[in-house]
């Protein structure tokens, strides 16, 4: 493995929501407040298990696009992972889309090792989602998409800045989904949470990414609108105290900070307020995260 920089590339057309998908991934978006166009490309660096990843933010301005494939060497070579946002509010805009994915397409395909790409089905909003024509436009493109990368393994995914978990969910399968230890963890969240009628659990490891989930396949639109606000906490939590809690709108969230090895990490989870019976003590949190710890520590997170 090499020590390079990761780099991670976010594009679309422009008003896909790319920005705002950064911004509320790191926090620093006021979900809901204004936004304006991003000129050129925007790089942010993050630290991951002792390496650098860099986020390039492709503007997607016309003139920009342009740019970006006239100069291609300059701008996509090197990528590690892609992710093209698509606006689902937009369907006019569906071809033009599919169009600036092939012309990406046609110059990275030849990248080693190969770019992991992801095509985020963005603003797919959870209130308006089963309601809406949304679903059925997925099906349809998920089918152009493959079709434009043939055999190469594509991951699609519904995302919305209105539902932050489900995005940070998005963002970090595709860079850590295949590190064993992220379905370790996920099978002793999803366990735990059984035992505990936990609704959510996850494990944060930076300000963007998770290491292991558990969610409910279907999670009510209160619970939604709930860890809105609870998403918020995560970046004004005191990491010095080890212990947070918070209830919103009759959940109960719970941010729990440790350290193993040379990582920091928050164990975030949440359960109905109403469930007063099965909620983890802390004898039963001292056990999983005792295992936590061990599984870190038996498969040490490697990236590059
Ligand atoms: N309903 C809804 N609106 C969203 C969502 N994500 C972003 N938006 C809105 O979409 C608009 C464009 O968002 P940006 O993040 O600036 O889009 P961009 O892709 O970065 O645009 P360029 O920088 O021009 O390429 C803003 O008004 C956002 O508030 C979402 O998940 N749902
Ligand atoms: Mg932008």
């Amino acid at each position: 493995m090499t020590n390079s920089t990761m780099k991670i590339a976010i594009v679309g057309l422009d008003n896909a929501g790319k920005t705002s998908i950064i911004r509320t991934l790191n926090r620093t978006y006021d979900i809901g407040g204004s936004i304006t166009p991003t000129k050129s490309v925007e790089r942010t660096t993050f630290g991951l298990f002792g390496s650098e990843g860099v986020l390039w933010d492709f503007g997607g301005q016309q003139e920009y696009r342009s740019t970006y494939l006239k100069e291609s060497d300059r701008y996509f070579s090197g990528i590690g992972y892609l992710y093209f946002v698509v606006d689902m509010q937009d369907p006019r805009r569906f071809p033009e889309a599919l169009d600036y994915f092939k012309r990406i397409y046609e110059i990275i395909h030849n990248e080693f090792p190969p770019v992991i790409v992801s095509i985020l089905y963005h603003k797919s909003d959870p209130e308006i989602l089963e309601a809406s024509e949304i679903p059925h436009h997925i099906q349809q493109l998920s089918l152009e998409f493959q079709g434009i990368v043939e055999n190469l393994e594509i991951g699609f995914y519904r995302t919305s800045i209105f539902d932050p978990l489900n995005l940070m969910n998005a963002i970090s399968l595709p860079i850590l989904g295949s590190q064993p230890l992220y379905n370790i963890i996920s099978m002793l969240m999803a366990e735990f949470a059984m035992d505990h009628s936990i609704e959510y659990m996850n494990l944060q490891v930076n300000e963007l990414l998770e290491l292991g989930s558990f969610r409910l396949k279907t999670p009510k639109q209160d619970f939604i609108k709930a860890s809105l606000d609870f998403y918020k906490q995560f970046a004004s939590v005191d990491a010095s105290t080890k212990k947070n809690e918070y209830e919103f709108e009759g959940y109960k969230f719970v941010i729990l900070n440790r350290d193993v090895l040379d990582y920091n990490y928050s164990l975030n989870y949440a359960y109905s307020s109403g469930n007063k019976d099965e909620v983890p003590n802390p004898d039963d949190l001292q056990g999983l995260l005792g295992q936590i710890n061990q599984k870190f520590e038996e498969y040490r997170p490697a990236l590059f």
